[in-house]
């Protein structure tokens, strides 16, 4: 994958939705209108959108065919079935419990699982994993290797769990304080970094020998499984689909997002391997989700799960969509632009601190630089640092992550390699004129995920290092301005 193996999409183009590009003074327009808050702008506004790959795949024609097979009724749907065998097939896990998407799922084990006052370690947080875990009342816990913070740090898996500070965590509050270990396949905020499964099994044997059960957050674990296929030593033989069935077979329950790997637009499950778990989900999720057999899903959506979930473990598929993200990162990487390194699964990810030092992490920086592309080039992208990051939960004070990142997050099975070069130009473009860019500060926020809603506005022009640039400014006055 590192030296741009070469790779071409495993389908042809049946089906196309026209995108338009807007004028530079109508973008400025519609930014100032949404804040600088690139969650804010109106997706007719977008030229090429890496917002997220989150129910932004493209269906494939048996998934379309399995919508017209819905079977809409209240209880008992045919496609609850269907989606039902293939987790059980493909993923292994005994009891599945639908919801509408990850945070439905997230949300109910969430609640099931932490006593109040319980500590919850983790692969790395992730927004609403992390938020679930507070609301019932958890503090979570970062176990993962430290490299991870590192966005220059190349080593492969990146997002492995550091077993001495989980070792260190049980010694400190006690293992019966830890009512399971958050394990995600492809850590998001790490930039789409992957477990290996040296290190699952590693955290398994320990967490065993104090009978603490692992949750899977398998959202993108078809990702995950390949990337131990291609560089983990002894998996080069098995397909993705067997690499994905031992991942799951390592773990006691999962939650799943199914609008990235699985390729729908909507929807998620919890799924559990323990009958006491499963019997209380099967209860809480009707107050929540909807009943047993739909947990907020309709049957049309069911159907196309259990067809996607099929379609994403397959090699020819996951080694497409993963090569076109390498391919992108290669180019970003080989113009001098500042990326998390290694690439990862689902996006490339810029380091903002390194593409503006002009700019304090108060200043929002990764926020800053998401605007400005969208500005320069109407594509969009997320900031994934300080903003997202929230406040402490007892200081209330900013998270300030190491990790200051824009993602530019591929669809799966959507833009081609002309759209990955054309973004890959706008990205150099506006590293060329990097100077230019003004730090923002955050006039609305909201109480919780303030990331989706805050809204923010140019920061006046103040400090040393700012004024400094100020004398520079000529396509500074049309960015931010
Ligand atoms: C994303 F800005 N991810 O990456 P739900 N676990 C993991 C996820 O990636 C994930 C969920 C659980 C999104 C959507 C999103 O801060 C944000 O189906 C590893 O979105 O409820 C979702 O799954 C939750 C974007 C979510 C965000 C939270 O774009």
């Amino acid at each position: 994958m590192d030296r741009k193996k070469p790779w071409a999409e495993p389908y042809k183009i049946k089906m196309v939705e026209p995108v338009k590009m807007t004028s530079w003074q109508e973008r400025k327009q519609f930014l100032k209108e949404a804040g600088y808050n690139t969650f804010l702008l109106r997706s007719k506004d977008v030229y090429i959108d890496l917002l997220t790959d989150s129910g932004t795949s493209a269906m494939s024609d048996r998934q379309w065919a399995g919508i017209m097979m819905g079977d809409e009724a209240y209880a008992g749907s045919e496609n609850f079935y269907h989606m039902e065998e293939a987790i059980q097939k493909f993923y292994g896990y005994k009891y599945v419990i639908p919801t509408h998407q990850g945070r439905g799922a997230e949300h109910l084990i969430s609640q099931i699982m932490i006593p109040e006052g319980d500590f919850i370690p983790g692969n790395m947080y992730f927004t609403t994993t992390r938020l679930h875990q507070e609301l019932a009342g958890g503090t979570f816990v970062d176990v993962i290797v430290d490299e991870a913070h590192d966005s220059e740090s190349e080593i492969r898996f990146k997002g492995n769990i550091d077993l001495q500070k989980l070792q260190d965590l049980i010694d400190r509050v006690g293992a019966d304080r830890i009512p399971y270990v958050c394990m995600a396949t492809t850590v998001n905020m790490a930039g789409g970094q992957p477990i290996s499964l040296k290190n699952l099994r590693e955290v398994r044997e320990l967490t065993q020998k104090y009978q603490i059960p692992i949750v899977h957050d398998m959202t993108r674990v078809a990702e995950n499984a390949f990337m131990i296929q291609q560089f983990e030593e002894g998996y080069q033989e098995y397909s993705c689909a067997e690499i994905v069935k031992m991942i799951c077979d390592l773990t006691d329950s999962a939650t799943m997002s199914s609008k990235k790997d699985a390729l729908v637009s909507i929807g998620g499950f919890m799924a559990t391997n323990d009958p006491v778990i499963f019997e209380e989900a099967r209860n809480l999720v009707v107050v929540y989700e909807g009943l047993h057999t739909y947990g907020g899903m309709a049957g049309r959506d069911m159907e196309a799960l259990a067809i996607g979930i099929t379609e994403s473990v397959s090699d020819d598929h996951i080694r497409a969509r993963v090569g076109q993200v390498h391919y992108f990162g290669q180019r970003l990487k080989e113009a001098g632009i500042p990326i998390v390194e290694p690439i990862g699964t689902h996006g490339v990810f810029l380091d903002a601190k390194k593409f503006l030092p002009h700019l304090t992490q108060d200043q929002f920086p990764a926020q800053a630089l998401a605007a400005a592309i969208y500005l320069e080039s109407g594509v969009r992208t997320m900031e994934r640092g300080v903003v997202s990051a929230g406040r402490n939960k007892e200081t209330g004070k900013h998270n300030y992550p190491r990790l200051e990142l824009v993602r530019l997050t591929i669809p799966r099975r959507v833009y081609t390699q002309a759209h990955m070069d054309v973004i890959a130009e706008s990205v150099e473009y506006v590293y060329a004129n990097r100077d230019a860019v003004r730090g923002l500060e955050m006039t609305y926020e909201p109480k919780y995920l303030r990331f989706f809603q805050a809204r923010f506005e140019p920061c006046p022009f103040v400090g040393e290092k700012t004024r400094m640039k100020k004398k520079r400014l000529n396509w500074r006055s049309r960015m931010l301005a």
